[in-house]
């Protein structure tokens, strides 16, 4: 995960609130001291630490905790809010306007990331039905052309470059024609070490040439809080209307470039987690708080859900699950769904309450062919070695299911372990019962 151990830091300080017997101003101010380190050791600038520990402290001695939830909840619940508030409030979007083509320029310094960004998004827009192509208009850095156009033939979207070419404007008229065949185009520009008075020049006459619906800044996470200077020096020289920062994944000072540019104003519309064209997360700062401090992204998890399954699919299996009840023919249903939501640690990170337990984190994972097999034992099976295997399976059934099925005896002594594994799991979730927590966070709930 981004931030890992700035979020190991947080977790740990919300673990101790949740260990102490009650919450009084030694609790309060050990918190404060806690997140304060955890901050300052994230590159988050020292002033922004104090005021965000300020406020927070302020309203745990002041603030009364309503009736529905305790005091050591309380707290958690304002440093969550809080945090939200200083990581940048509200979520923000690109807003695609259908005009054929909605234009999103490129703009920040050398090697932060613009032109992997461009066929990042590339790719987000272009699955989410878009007619997406990219224009290169990086005419310094030889080779820059080449680039944009081989990651963008690699993820199949059609890229207008001419590195013959050293005028971008000039390059930009050449291929103008072409751009309404297109959704979306993406325009890739040139960098310069630090803000020279050339780049702002550059891209201010590119601006007026081209009239981009969105310009977005790229700027590296590994900058730290100094991405606050940076970005206000940006913001002044030329109209800028977001901030994407990349490189999340390769730094400590995530934390501090993060807050920095969300101090800005600037709207911070994804984040870049990785070098592939998939990593890339859209910036919405109460789930990525949320999974910061461990306590799940049940929103995240809703909406996968919601493209795999229906969402009274969805209801039925939260249910069950929280209930602690369900047959083997349940199991595969959610082992089914579970596969249509990604990799199982990723779905667990995001169930409130899942993260703190100490799971087997791939005890649901199955592989593909399996499941099929599964699927064939059970359909030799009677109802109630669906409904009850654990009380009635026995080795005379299994063999029987095996010689109905073609299926050998070990794997479907596999699909009754695996059943009781997830039976165990469900059972210590209850004991946690995170559909509380989900409540008090006034997270949309099951
Ligand atoms: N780890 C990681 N590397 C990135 C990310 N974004 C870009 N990079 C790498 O950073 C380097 C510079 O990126 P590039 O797009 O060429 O930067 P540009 O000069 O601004 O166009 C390349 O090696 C990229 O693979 C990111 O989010 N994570
Ligand atoms: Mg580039």
């Amino acid at each position: 995960m981004v931030l890992e151990s700035l979020s190991e830091k947080l977790k740990e300080s919300l673990r101790k609130i949740t260990k102490s017997i009650f919450v009084d101003k030694r609790v309060i101010e050990d918190l404060v001291k806690d997140l304060q380190r955890s901050l300052l050791s994230a590159d988050v600038d020292v002033q922004l630490v104090f005021d965000l520990t300020e406020k927070i402290k302020q309203r745990a001695l002041e603030e009364k905790p309503p009736k529905t939830i305790s005091q050591k909840e309380f707290l958690i619940k304002i440093v969550y809010e809080e945090l939200v508030n200083f990581l940048g409030k509200e979520k923000s979007e690109i807003k695609i306007e259908r005009k054929k083509p909605f234009k999103i320029m490129m703009v920040g310094l050398f090697g932060n990331g613009k032109t992997t960004l461009a066929q990042k998004l590339a790719k987000y827009y272009s699955k989410r039905n878009y007619k997406v192509a990219t224009l290169g208009l990086d005419v310094h850095r030889p080779s820059a052309p080449e680039q944009l156009q081989q990651l963008s033939k690699q993820i199949n979207i059609p890229c207008f470059i001419n590195p013959e070419e050293k005028d971008p404007i000039k390059i930009y008229k050449q291929f103008e024609k072409e751009y309404k065949k297109y959704d979306i185009l993406i325009i890739d520009t040139a960098g310069r070490d630090a803000l020279s008075d050339d780049l702002i020049q550059e891209i201010e006459s590119l601006k007026k040439e081209i009239n981009p619906d969105e310009t977005v800044l790229v700027f590296s996470a590994d900058i730290g809080q100094d991405l606050k200077n940076q970005a206000e020096a940006f913001k002044k020289a030329c109209n800028i209307t977001s901030i994407v920062v990349t490189k999340m994944d390769g730094t400590a000072k995530g934390g501090g470039a993060l807050v920095g540019a969300a101090s800005t104003g600037a709207k911070i519309k994804f984040l870049g987690t990785g070098e592939k064209p998939e990593d890339l997360e859209p910036y919405i700062p109460e789930r990525f708080v949320s999974r910061l401090l461990g306590m799940g992204d049940l929103e995240t998890l809703l909406e996968k859900a919601k493209e795999a399954i229906s969402d009274e699919e969805a209801k039925d299996l939260g249910k069950k699950f929280l209930k602690g009840e369900f047959n083997l023919l349940d199991l595969y249903e959610q082992m089914e769904a579970m596969k249509k939501m990604g990799p199982i640690s990723k779905v667990m990170e995001m169930i409130p309450g899942f993260s703190q337990l100490k799971l087997p984190k791939d005890a649901l994972q199955v592989q593909e062919g399996k499941l099929k097999k599964w699927r064939i034992a059970m359909n030799s099976m009677t109802k109630e070695e669906l409904e009850r295997p654990d009380e009635v399976m026995s080795t005379e059934r299994i063999n029987r299911i095996s010689k109905g099925s073609g299926i050998q005896g070990s794997e479907i002594r596999d699909l009754i372990k695996q059943h009781k594994t997830v039976k165990k799991m469900m059972k210590m979730m209850k004991g946690k019962d995170p559909s509380k927590l989900m409540k008090k966070f006034k997270l949309p709930g099951m």
